[in-house]
């Protein structure tokens, strides 16, 4: 008999996935919003990669329909819920702005609207981010540092994140934001820098492609392991009182040395194969992050534990399994 129900949107993501893995090892009850797609076995990829598929309950429904969320409360009566569903890329954010705003932030508002009316006292995370800095105006970002985005996802992102500070101060529901720094793993969309990379460099070794075609390898990001960082956002609703929290690994490295360090690992050399190609710059680039984690350490007891050098094989060493190699 589960102890706890846990309601997970976006949990076919790579953090959904991961923090579905946690829950259940944990003994949870776990519930995910499924949005509508045309091909299920895709988006069920990452679940099943953990092994994990038939252990989660899956509703039809979508962060933009209300209905729809209310319709999931009443059937699964989650004691914590988890706000992970957004279009989260934020190249795409400047060719769909409407719909980021929508989901990655009207989307935030339904849930929690939904759990105000229906479970107003369970626990509510709200999946923020380290792009609500933006033009960074502090060389380490903390919880009191001002926010500045530069993309309507971060835009909508910081719209989510002040709602969810609202209504906890206006309604008292238990409902923190975790503001996470970039997180990777092997479950990372082919899409984002790291795992274009790491697929890239498998390809290359494979002999399946020589180059790899990159926009701004000069921007700084503070990346850490997805699996580190959905025990923080656990952690978070485990607190009597609710907060917002930075999750970070406090160390920052150039998008050039994250590339050296996969091609390295697979005994390529980088110059040999990247290209630049100004395709994939962005109209507005945050230039660097640099997150500062002392009070998630010092209130959750939490601390990032995968290096960037460790994910990054970890990652290689996936891409290669995938596509053939090892
Ligand atoms: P992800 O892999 O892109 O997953 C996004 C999830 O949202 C997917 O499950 C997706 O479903 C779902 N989704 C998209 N549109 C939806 C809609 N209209 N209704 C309901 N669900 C919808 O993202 P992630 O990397 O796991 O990140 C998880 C969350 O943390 C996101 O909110 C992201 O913006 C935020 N975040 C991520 C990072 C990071 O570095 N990874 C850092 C800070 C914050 P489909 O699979 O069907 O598309
Ligand atoms: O870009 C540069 C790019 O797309 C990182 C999302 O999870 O983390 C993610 O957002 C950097 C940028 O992640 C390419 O210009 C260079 O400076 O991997 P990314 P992101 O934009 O930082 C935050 C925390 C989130 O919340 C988001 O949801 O890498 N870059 N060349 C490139 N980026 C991509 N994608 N592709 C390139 O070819």
């Amino acid at each position: 008999m589960a102890t706890k129900t846990a309601l997970i949107t976006g949990i076919t993501g790579q953090d959904g996935a991961y923090l579905s893995q946690l829950l259940l090892e944990k003994g949870y009850r776990v519930c995910g919003v499924s949005p509508r797609r045309s091909t299920s076995d895709v988006n069920l990829s990452r679940l099943e990669w953990l092994g994990i598929r038939d252990d989660v309950e899956l509703f039809d429904g979508d962060l933009s329909d209300l209905g729809s969320l209310i319709r999931i409360f009443e059937a699964c009566h989650p004691d914590e819920i988890y706000n992970l569903g957004a279009q989260s890329f934020v190249q795409t954010s400047w060719s769909q702005p409407v719909l980021t705003g929508q989901v990655t932030g009207i989307g935030a508002v339904n849930l929690l609207e939904a759990m105000r009316i229906l479970a107003p006292e369970a626990r509510f995370y709200q999946a923020s981010t380290s792009e609500m800095y933006g033009l960074i105006q502090e060389p380490r970002q903390s919880e009191t540092t001002p926010f500045y985005p530069r993309s309507p996802y971060a835009a909508a992102k910081l719209y989510a994140h002040w709602m969810t500070v609202n209504y906890r101060e206006s309604f008292g529901l238990h409902a923190s934001s975790g503001i996470l720094f970039n997180h990777e793993s092997p479950l990372r969309g082919l899409e984002f820098v790291t795992r274009k990379v790491t697929d890239g460099v498998a390809r290359i070794k494979l002999g399946l492609a020589s180059e790899l075609r990159l926009g701004n390898i000069d921007a700084k990001r503070d990346w850490g392991h997805a699996r580190d960082y959905v025990r923080a956002m656990w952690l978070m609703l485990q607190q009597d009182v609710p907060d917002d929290y930075v999750i970070a690994t406090g160390v920052t490295t150039t998008v050039r040395d994250m590339c050296r360090i996969a091609f390295e690992y697979a005994g390529l050399d980088m110059e040999r194969h990247v290209v630049i190609d100004p395709k994939f710059y962005r109209p507005a680039e945050v230039d660097v992050l640099l997150g500062n984690p002392d009070k998630a350490q010092a209130a959750l007891g939490w601390q990032a534990e995968t290096s960037l050098e460790e994910m990054i094989r970890e990652m290689v060493d996936a891409d290669l399994a995938r596509l053939g190699g090892r």
